[in-house]
């Protein structure tokens, strides 16, 4: 795997976290491996290369292989989501995020999006944000005794507070959208719909959840959860529009929206783009648009499932019940311990989570009430349904002797023995 050795720092550093992802079961949910195809892009000369502009419009010469690759990544894009634009450039999810609300908003104007106690995320208007200082942030939650989104909730919040842009997605909502009621809603007060769907992306491109491309006006998403792409962004249209201020380009025509995005990614929040960062971003899309890819993001729900009725069944309370997609929220209240607590536990028997809020958490962020585990980053270790309940077990039993550290030492030696099954082929 590495073979430079001269700066023995930083090198032996990576080895080490080498050692501790192919040794740890990772059930952090926005986490994935990725194939060796995409690091061997990413560490390629490409990082040496200047691109700013698009693809045969650069403000640097010897662009013409990088044109290529930007312009197939692109196309790839298009192909796998079914869009008509995509911007590829962003550096990451935020950074997409803030692109798309500089080319929809000015200081001050209002934004409703799901609180991120509730599972939204930090740029859908959280108040440390910028998404939150820039603009006049409302938020929706979730029903305190379903754990679904309260649509009467977002529905009254947008006619009182008029947002000019909606969105939906999350960090750790596990349960679908109502993509098209949102739209209707948008519609009667002008608002444009903009769906983040960074964790659930693979699902969407094979039609596994419900599809927010026909309904929402700009999707971003990030390449490196569940679609199992390099760490990045990226902006898609289905269909471009006109931008709704009739703001005019220099030849007097009306600009399109995707006129506007492309500026607001470059200049408006970055430089460069990262050119190995695209070319592993084209070889995700092309893996993501296979079979096999297919089977394996199959699973990743199906391992998600059986997960969560088998915690059920351990009398685990899990937030909203259940999932739709690959994460799940646990609710540890009814074991009288917090999220942090627990993380760290589990972490000593080579279980990796994150601490979570749960909906109405009366913890703070640092603490939790809960956690979150996913199912994306060990499907990728082709692990199927009886694998994902014995690891189920494992958590099961770190919760139940937390305050047993013999125990906890035993239950380790048994994961570092069990997770060697399956080798990291990504
Ligand atoms: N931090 C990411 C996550 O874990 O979901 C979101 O940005």
């Amino acid at each position: 795997m590495i073979h430079n050795e001269n700066d023995k720092t930083i090198f032996d550093l990576i080895k080490k976290e080498y050692y501790r992802q192919t040794n740890t079961i990772n059930l952090i949910a926005s986490e994935n491996y990725v194939s060796h195809d995409i690091m061997l892009a990413q560490g390629s000369c490409l990082t040496n290369k200047y691109a700013e502009g698009k693809p045969n419009n650069r403000y640097y010469g010897g662009c013409k292989n990088v044109d290529l690759i930007e312009s197939i990544c692109i196309d790839r894009a298009k192909k796998l989501f079914k869009v008509e634009y995509v911007n590829v450039q962003p550096h990451s999810g935020s950074q997409a995020n803030f692109a798309v609300m500089l080319s929809l908003l000015k200081f001050n104007d209002v934004i409703l999006g799901l609180d991120l106690q509730h599972g939204g995320h930090l740029t859908h208007g959280s108040s440390v944000n910028f998404s939150g200082i820039l603009y006049k942030s409302y938020s929706f939650k979730l029903n305190k005794n379903t754990g679904l989104i309260d649509y009467t909730d977002l529905k009254n919040k947008a006619y009182k507070f008029k947002p000019k842009v909606i969105i939906c997605g999350g960090s750790s909502y596990v349960r679908d959208w109502d993509y098209k009621f949102i739209r209707t809603i948008a519609d009667s007060i002008n608002a444009i719909v903009v769906a983040d769907i960074s964790h659930i992306s693979g699902f969407v491109a094979h039609n596994l959840m419900n599809n927010p491309i026909p309904y929402c006006h700009i999707i971003t998403s990030t390449t490196h959860k569940t679609l199992r792409g390099p760490r990045g962004g990226i902006i898609m249209m289905h269909k471009d529009f006109p931008n709704p201020w009739n703001l005019k380009n220099k030849n007097n025509k009306i600009k399109m929206m995707s006129e506007i995005i492309d500026s607001s990614v470059f200049p408006g929040t970055q430089g460069g783009p990262l050119m190995h960062v695209i070319a592993g971003k084209a070889i995700a899309f092309l893996e993501a648009n296979s079979k096999e890819y297919y089977n394996y993001i199959l699973q990743v729900k199906k391992n998600a499932n059986i997960l969560s009725q088998y915690l059920i069944s351990k009398n685990y309370e899990l937030i909203s019940g259940g999932t739709d997609n690959h994460i799940i929220l646990v609710n540890l209240c009814n074991k009288n311990v917090n999220g942090a607590y627990i993380e760290q536990k589990l972490e000593k028997a080579n279980l990796i989570v994150n601490k979570n809020v749960i909906p109405y958490d009366q913890k703070s962020s640092k603490i939790t009430s809960g956690i979150r585990l996913g199912t994306a980053a060990i499907t990728s270790r082709n692990i199927k349904e009886k694998d994902i309940i014995e690891i189920g077990e494992f958590i099961n039993q770190v919760i139940q002797n937390h305050n047993n550290d013999n125990i906890i030492n035993k239950i380790k030696q048994n994961t570092s023995n069990w997770i060697r099954k399956f080798p990291l082929n990504h």
